[in-house]
């Protein structure tokens, strides 16, 4: 049988790097089968597209996941592909919580014929079984020979042939600078984000997190073998492409078991197995100086803290009074002294803000060293303790927000704003942050590192801002790259004289990659 896996685009943003659950199910589905993989966010399709590609290529399942935020999307992919009588299961956070909903079992139209509920690892298989012999269910659960939850151990776990899949439509590399820096950018014609997982299970239940009810609050962990196993299999892939690889470890907080993490980290040093890596971890484990040692003698360059708010009120309201906003500024000077960047995520809207959050943020933003700050606002989604809160107040104004979906627009009423002045103050943040004139400020206070760390902020500071601006177009990079021509130009003057000096072989090459200052 011919299977499609599909992730519908979310209409904002390029997808930086391929969803891990079409690879995970690809790898195991029975050899039988043929898999193929779209992802609308690096490949966009309409429907009709979609639906031609289907008859073209004879698919004969389509599985479709999404996120809440994708969902209505996924339904119209979904009801167009059922409408020329291939099936379509659905599986993924939204659908685990919403099963009714994309079964029509809840007076609304049906968009699945199935849905996988929780974790599909185990189910997958069976619902292939089932669909080569015309027996979809309509429902697929994870639950053993009792009917009892089962979760899916991570030991064994499948091995994921990154080393020869074709990851060409993830190529973050500009089309047109590719054939440019294949001949002469030494291994950037192509650069891919790649995630792994190395555990699943975060047990702090934050009150707007699914994870801790979808994954639940027993962490389970691979074995470090396999994940250094995973590291040199795309190490070597990086190595005979000629091409840049970067991991992110997509564990809801990789350093939820500290002994266990340093061990990794330990296995990934002692093997030779560093790729430049991201990961989420909480503020509260980054104090542990060892820890952070290991993170950046491995290859960790970029952390993703969510920090959510300066005002502990606002965290204790949403069960993460873990997060101690006095000892933000203290965490992130740990980082950066070893060369490492937060991304650090704010959520504006919480029952304690009032109008002004955005600059009493960015003041305590800018007296840090300089981060990669992204801001959201308060979304209940479906399953969460925030959504039955909230939906209990009738604070809820769209329940089914998802349904009409608004990028940054409020599904609630906070407390003490509006959902508008909620919405103005997630814009300033955004616009403040990224403005041509804070992109030079960042890099202006590390003048000092090395020109590749400097590179890779400034491109880092350029993509990020697309989660917010929509920079989709040729036109939106130009202009970009115009409004901080100051900075893309010293950095390119400094790169090509590096590049030259390089080229002679000659010893200054190697004194302008030494930090100024050490
Ligand atoms: C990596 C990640 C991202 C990446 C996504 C890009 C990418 N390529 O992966 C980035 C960082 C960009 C991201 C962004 C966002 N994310 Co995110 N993200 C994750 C994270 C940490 C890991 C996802 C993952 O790969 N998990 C591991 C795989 C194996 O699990 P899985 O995807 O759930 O798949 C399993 C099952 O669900 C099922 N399954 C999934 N799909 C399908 C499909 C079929 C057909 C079948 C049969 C089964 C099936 O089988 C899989 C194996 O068991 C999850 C949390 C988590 N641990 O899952 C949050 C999560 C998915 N994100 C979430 C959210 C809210 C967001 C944002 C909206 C945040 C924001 N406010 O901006 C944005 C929106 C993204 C956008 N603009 O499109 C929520 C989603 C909740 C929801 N109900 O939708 C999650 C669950 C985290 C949370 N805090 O609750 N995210
Ligand atoms: S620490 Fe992160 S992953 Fe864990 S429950 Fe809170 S928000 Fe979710």
């Amino acid at each position: 049988m011919k299977i499609l896996l599909y992730n519908p685009d979310n209409g904002v943003t390029r997808n930086f790097m391929p969803h891990l659950w079409m690879f995970l199910l690809q790898s195991l589905t029975p050899p039988e089968h043929q898999v193929l993989l779209i992802d609308g966010n690096a490949k966009p399709m309409t429907e009709e597209e979609l639906v031609q590609f289907i008859r073209d290529e004879e698919i004969e399942l389509v599985g479709i996941g999404a996120m809440t935020r994708m969902v209505a999307r996924a339904y119209r992919m979904a009801d167009a592909i059922r409408a020329v009588g291939v099936p379509v299961v659905m599986g993924g956070p939204h659908v685990t919580e919403a099963a009714d909903e994309a079964l029509g079992r809840d007076g609304g139209p049906r968009h699945a014929d199935a849905v996988a509920l929780g974790e599909a690892d185990e189910t997958w298989p069976k619902i292939v079984a089932d669909a080569a012999r015309g027996q979809l269910r309509e429902v697929y659960e994870p639950v053993d020979e009792t009917g009892k939850e089962r979760k899916p151990s991570l030991t064994p776990y499948p091995s994921i042939p990154w080393e020869t899949l074709d990851l060409d439509q993830f190529n973050l590399v500009p089309k047109i600078a590719r054939s440019l820096l294949e001949r002469h950018g030494a291994g950037w014609g192509t650069f891919h984000m790649v995630p792994i997982e190395s555990g699943r299970g975060c047990p702090y239940g934050c009150e707007f997190c699914t994870v801790t009810g979808f994954f639940g609050d027993s962490i389970r962990f691979r074995t470090n073998e396999s994940v250094v196993d995973e590291l040199l299999r795309l190490k070597m892939r990086a190595r005979k492409n000629l091409g840049q690889i970067a991991v992110f470890f997509i564990d809801d907080n990789f350093a939820i078991n500290i002994k266990r993490t340093k061990s990794l980290l330990k296995d990934i040093i002692a093997a030779d197995a560093q790729l430049p890596w991201t990961a989420q971890i909480s503020a509260n484990l980054l104090r542990d100086e060892e820890l952070v040692d290991l993170i950046s003698a491995s290859g960790g360059r970029w952390i993703f803290i969510g920090m959510e708010s300066i005002d502990p009120a606002n965290l204790a309201d949403v069960n993460k009074n873990f997060n101690k906003p006095g000892e933000y500024a203290a965490v992130l000077e740990r980082l950066s002294k070893r060369n490492i960047y937060a991304i650090t995520s704010f959520i504006f809207g919480m029952d304690n803000d009032t109008p002004g959050v955005a600059d009493r943020t960015l003041k305590e933003i800018a007296s840090w060293p300089p981060v990669l700050p992204v801001f959201g606002q308060l979304t209940a989604f479906p399953g969460t303790p925030l959504y039955a809160r909230l939906g209990a107040a009738g604070r809820m104004t769209r329940p089914r927000h998802w349904m009409d979906f608004a990028p940054f627009k409020m599904a609630h009423t906070p407390l003490k704003m509006t959902i508008e002045q909620a919405q103005m103050e997630v814009d300033k943040a955004w616009r403040t942050s990224y403005s041509a004139e804070s992109n030079q400020k960042a890099l202006q206070s590390i003048a000092d590192r090395r020109i590749d760390d400097r590179l890779m902020h400034l491109v880092a500071r350029l993509f990020f801002r697309g989660i917010y601006f929509p920079q989709l177009t040729k036109r939106d990079w130009t202009k970009l790259v115009a409004q901080n021509r100051r900075p893309v130009w010293k950095l390119a003057r400094e790169a090509f004289g590096l590049y030259r000096a390089a080229r002679k072989n000659s010893p200054r090459a190697e004194a302008l990659t030494r930090p100024l200052q050490s």
